[in-house]
């Protein structure tokens, strides 16, 4: 529900926690070599997550920093093995298309490393499909629309942060974009000004999951120093 934004600046304070060098340097790198272990995984197992689970996972993606702190956001969770089946049926329209004639020859041969195809059925193994809309204005109960910042960029980190707090926790997800995605607008019944932004499939992984074979970029090519 929208929040109303007439209100003062009031300050309170931060709790510190005021670590020693040492301990944040330690920090940061099991924080790293945890991190490093993330992969986007597209073979589920359909082992259940309790949904107390998925809804914690969920308040940490909603934790993230917003334009304004207007947390521009609703995260769709779907258990449902039928509005799973649809959601995998209509993607999988769109996806055939899009891998039969809608996307680029370049874009088809960058995606080859990955191994990709039009088929989802993860859509239906995995236990979960977390969909994150981006709400381009709020509607307050009058019906008047009030205006959210950075929509983009707030939204793609609570995504982050989503994807972060699913790995913390020990399970695997996708970041899955089918192109294009109004179906879920329609299917999830959400109003107008919210748009589809990722779809996230979250579980367990399958025994005999596998990944593709690529690497991260290094420190030297991500980096670049002003000291
Ligand atoms: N949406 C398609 C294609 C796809 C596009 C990109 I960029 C990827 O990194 C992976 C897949 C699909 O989900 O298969």
């Amino acid at each position: 529900m929208y929040k109303n934004a007439d209100e003062p600046y009031k300050a309170i304070p931060f709790e510190a926690a005021g670590l020693p060098e040492d301990e944040v340097r330690s920090r940061s790198r099991e924080y790293h070599e945890g991190m490093e272990k993330r992969r986007s995984l597209r073979f589920f197992s359909d082992r259940p997550v309790p949904r107390d689970i998925i809804e914690q996972l969920i308040m940490t993606g909603s934790s993230a920093p917003s334009g304004a702190n207007k947390q521009p956001w609703t995260f769709c969770a779907v258990s449902s093995p039928a509005f799973k089946q649809q959601i995998r049926q209509a993607a999988e329209e769109e996806e055939y298309r899009s891998y039969h004639g809608r996307m680029s020859e370049e874009w088809l041969r960058d995606l080859a490393p990955l191994g990709t195809d039009w088929r989802k059925p993860f859509l239906e193994t995995a236990p979960w499909l977390v969909i994150i809309f981006r709400k381009i204005y709020d509607l307050d109960e009058n019906g008047h629309k009030h205006t959210n910042y950075y929509v983009q960029e707030s939204v793609g980190l609570a995504a982050g942060f989503f994807l972060t707090a699913v790995h913390q926790a020990g399970l695997v997800a996708l970041t899955h974009t089918p192109s294009p995605m109004d179906f879920l607008t329609r299917l999830l019944g959400r109003p107008a000004h919210e748009k589809p932004f990722l779809l996230i499939p979250v579980g367990y992984p399958a025994p005999d999951a596998t990944v593709p074979d690529i690497q991260r970029k290094s420190a030297d090519e991500v980096t670049v120093w002003y000291e």
